[in-house]
């Protein structure tokens, strides 16, 4: 985590605040970091605004394939073991609610299902 301290001679350019936020329902452009390991997703709830276009940013903190797969939004993206990878949507008026989970065999029910909202 960069600490800003104060400017010493370099040019008086603000710095962008990159503090991660844990925010009730997203914004346009907004980048969801989601990490997932054996068995379970960080954050396991996404809470969407509808029409928005957002960023979903799988971390693979685990030591083998994982994905993300919302159906119902037509989203899925894998990510290797130690790797990330994105998805990037533009968020439906629609479901107001919606599951996702981990389809690889075996890991929606070892307790990679979660959850998730649409706000409009
Ligand atoms: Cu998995």
């Amino acid at each position: 985590m960069l600490v800003v301290a104060a400017c010493t001679g370099d040019d008086d350019a603000a710095a962008p605040s990159t503090t991660t936020q844990v925010t009730p329902t997203t914004s346009a452009g907004a980048v969801i970091e989601i990490s997932a390991e054996e068995f379970a997703f960080d954050p396991a709830e996404l809470r969407l605004a509808a029409g928005t276009e957002v960023t979903l940013r799988l971390v693979n903190d685990g030591a083998i394939l994982h994905n993300i797969d919302i159906p119902e939004l037509g989203v899925f993206v894998e990510a290797q073991a130690g790797t990330t990878a994105e998805v990037t949507l533009t968020v439906p008026g629609a479901p107001a609610l919606f599951t996702w989970f981990c389809s690889i065999p075996g890991h929606r029910e070892a307790g990679m299902d979660a959850a998730g909202t649409i706000n409009g």
